[in-house]
């Protein structure tokens, strides 16, 4: 990945194109947020050339030797001269980064026992003075911490903010923040749209390093490299040498690598008679594929299972439990220290009269039966990655189970790597989201951080939508939610607009009329997203590749793949009734939501036809009836898409015409499929209403 200026330093021409009509170098969006481009304000741009003259790294470990390169690269693209890496502070305007084991300058500073308390991976980042000379020191107890310091103080040049006096501590609130890539070993990605797998091609690919520095500078310290639809053979020795180089790639960057495990495994490639997870012949398999990976991976993070979920195997098919299963595993990586990653995504092969009431039921009795190195992986929302859902009630309702919170960065539902969808604005939502678990003051962000219920392990993870396109996301707003996943799995409580703020300035430039108009951009897009589609807590009005609207889908295959299960409109009204009247999914949420979302006036309008049905001529508390509220927010949807491309519109020569016109073709297009969603869906809802 190289900036327009490392261009010039580092004569690599990956990431520009010839300069386009609008007078701005094109670019291919492979540099993502990490373009460091030269700081363009004369005045700000000396104050940093002055505070930041020289890197001191002195550690040569290969996570030491990439925070350096990183260092320079940054400063070199971003102040336009080179800041070489020295050995000792020699004049005013050193960057010092390092640990008190590596850095004998920051042993001497007596931080260690501050630095101790924020961990392996929080820094500080201090303005100071340092054998008589002002420096700035980037210290962390651990390499990756001091890695996220070099990302951050590069990330305060980028964005424009002062870099002298600088008195910074972080550390991250989620222990594990993983992506996980649904990519298949013959280099097809599940629910992938852009382009191709580059973990598994034949050859162990060279984005994978630029990929490692994108996840180190938001934080991303671990990687499921395979999909959760597993293959069996990537646990058999080629594809775990396979893993294990790509976890050498990715280790200096605080990396470590996670594999899907297929239940089966034992069978369809231990050749063992059976899977189940209480024979001891199996967990034998278990515990001696564990000891092979950790041989070629010594860092390995542990297993990732989705089972007894769609057709897949799991402990279910020999009358065990969820819990049986992923205690096998887990038993299997605790001698090593890693984890098993366990899926809360089931529903029933026999279809539930109300498919999101499945997990919560199969889960919460095995709650304090999983082993300590279990996490249950939950998705936000209890059905699956819609543009809205209420958050998922097993949040709050399993004290004694670490969960790992389970999003999806491809959008799947949302437009995938056609429509600008910003979702940040959706994940804080959910994070935000009260569950009463300890009374008010319990929302999903503290359940996770642990700290509403004393738990230590914590985590989350993002079903990733990067490939080998280009531009890496498809969608070169794709990268805002890489992006912006990254920055919340850090802490939770960080704004979506700041988050959106950071990446406008780092991705396009921090012209005001530039960041003003694509913030506003993103802060809309994703409730104009909900609004043409799937307003009002509709949900699944879909079918096929999850693309088009398709209200009247009904599949054979299952009834909860078809669209009518979920919507239920006909001539009475509209809506899934998940009331105490109805299916009694209400009940698996805490008092006072259940009581509030048992009743449609004391039910939120964005959730309302996802807990209620409801009569056309219901009237909402905007005065409107029902049928009139789906068209107006339908019509309101179309014109804020329509609001996007024309406020996009205003940027033409003010960003590089390469990205600017593949964006506007997107915009387009998302407004035509806004008109499509709103014409295709009151057609038939019409049509619902009036056959009575
Ligand atoms: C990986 C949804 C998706 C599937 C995905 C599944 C899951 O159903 O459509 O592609 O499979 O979720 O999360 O396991």
């Amino acid at each position: 990945m190289t900036g327009r200026r490392a261009l010039v330093v580092f004569a690599c021409a990956t990431a520009l194109l010839p300069i386009g009509a609008g007078g701005a170098a094109a670019e291919t969006g492979y540099d993502l947020w990490l373009r460091y481009s030269p700081v363009g304000d004369a005045p700000r741009r000396d104050a940093y050339r002055l505070a930041a003259t020289a890197i001191v790294v002195t550690g040569r470990s290969p996570a030491s030797e990439a925070t350096a390169a990183e260092l320079r690269r940054g400063l070199t693209g971003l102040l336009g001269v080179d800041v070489p890496r020295i050995e000792r502070p020699r004049a005013s305007g050193a960057i010092i980064a390092g640990t008190p084991s590596n850095s004998p300058l920051i042993a001497t500073l007596g931080w260690t026992d501050a630095l101790a308390r924020l961990g392996e991976e929080g820094y500080v980042l201090r303005s100071a003075t340092v054998g008589g000379l002002r420096a700035t020191v980037i210290a962390s107890k651990g390499q990756a911490g001091a890695m996220y310091g070099a990302f951050h103080f590069l990330r305060l040049i980028q964005t424009g903010q002062p870099i002298d006096p600088l008195d910074i501590a972080e550390k991250p609130r989620l222990d594990r923040r993983l992506l996980d890539h649904w990519d298949n070993l013959d280099g097809s990605i599940e629910r992938g749209y852009a382009g191709r797998s580059f973990f598994w091609p034949e050859r162990v690919d060279d984005r994978i390093r630029d990929y490692a520095r994108a996840n180190a500078s938001i934080g991303i310290n671990g990687a499921v490299i395979n999909s959760v639809n597993a293959n069996p053979q990537s646990l058999t020795p080629p594809l775990l040498e396979k893993s294990a180089a790509i976890a050498a790639i990715l280790r200096p960057y605080g990396i470590r690598v996670y594999l899907a495990a297929n239940f089966a495994a034992p069978r369809m490639i231990g050749g063992l008679a059976t899977n189940d997870p209480r024979d001891p012949a199996v967990a034998r398999w278990w515990r001696e594929k564990a000891d092979e990976i950790y041989r070629l991976i010594p860092d390995f993070g542990g297993f990732v299972v989705k089972a007894n979920s769609e057709g897949q195997p799991g402990p279910q098919d020999y009358g065990r439990t969820h819990a049986d299963g992923a205690n096998v595993l887990a038993d299997a990586v605790a001698p090593h220290g890693g984890v098993v990653m366990w899926r809360a995504f089931v529903y029933n092969a026999d279809v539930d009269p109300d498919r999101v009431k499945r997990a919560y039921a199969e889960f919460v009795p095995l709650d304090g039966a999983f082993r300590p190195n279990v996490f249950v992986q939950v998705k936000n929302g209890p059905l699956d990655f819609q543009p809205r859902e209420p958050f998922h009630p097993l949040f709050g309702a399993m004290p004694k189970t670490s969960l790992v919170a389970e999003l999806q960065i491809t959008q799947e539902y949302l437009g995938q790597s056609t429509h600008l969808v910003y979702l940040a604005p959706m994940w804080k939502e959910f994070f935000d989201a009260e569950t009463y678990a300890k009374g008010p003051g319990s929302p999903v962000a503290t359940v996770l951080d642990g700290s509403v219920e004393g738990k230590r392990q914590t985590g989350i993870a993002g079903v990733a939508n990067t490939g080998r396109d280009a531009n890496w996301t498809g969608h070169d707003f794709g990268q805002a939610n890489w992006y912006a996943f990254g920055r919340l799995a850090w802490n939770p409580a960080l704004r979506a607009e700041d988050v959106a703020d950071e990446w406008i300035r780092m991705t396009w430039g921090d012209a005001p009329d530039v960041v003003t108009t694509i913030r506003s951009i993103m802060r809309d897009s994703r409730e104009a997203y909900v609004r043409y589609t799937m307003p009002l807590g509709l949900h699944h009005l879909i079918g096929g590749d999850h693309y088009a609207p398709m209200p009247e889908n009904t599949d054979p295959r299952r009834a909860d793949w078809s669209a009518p299960y979920y919507h239920h409109a006909d001539a009475t009204g509209i809506g899934f009734d998940r009331t105490r009247g109805g299916s009694r999914a209400v009940e698996q949420y805490r008092a006072p939501l259940r009581e509030w979302w048992n009743a449609p006036a004391t039910t939120p309008d964005e959730l309302l036809l996802w807990f209620h049905h409801l009569p056309w001529d219901y009237r909402l508390k905007s005065g409107r009836t029902l049928w009139d509220e789906l068209v107006f927010s339908y019509n309101r949807g179309v014109d804020e898409a329509r609001g996007l491309e024309q406020r996009w519109r205003m940027l033409r020569g003010k960003i590089d015409d390469a990205r600017y016109e593949a964006v506007l073709a997107r915009l387009q297009r998302q407004s035509a499929d806004a008109s499509a969603w709103r014409d295709k869906c009151l057609r038939y809802f019409e049509r619902a209403r009036g056959s009575r």
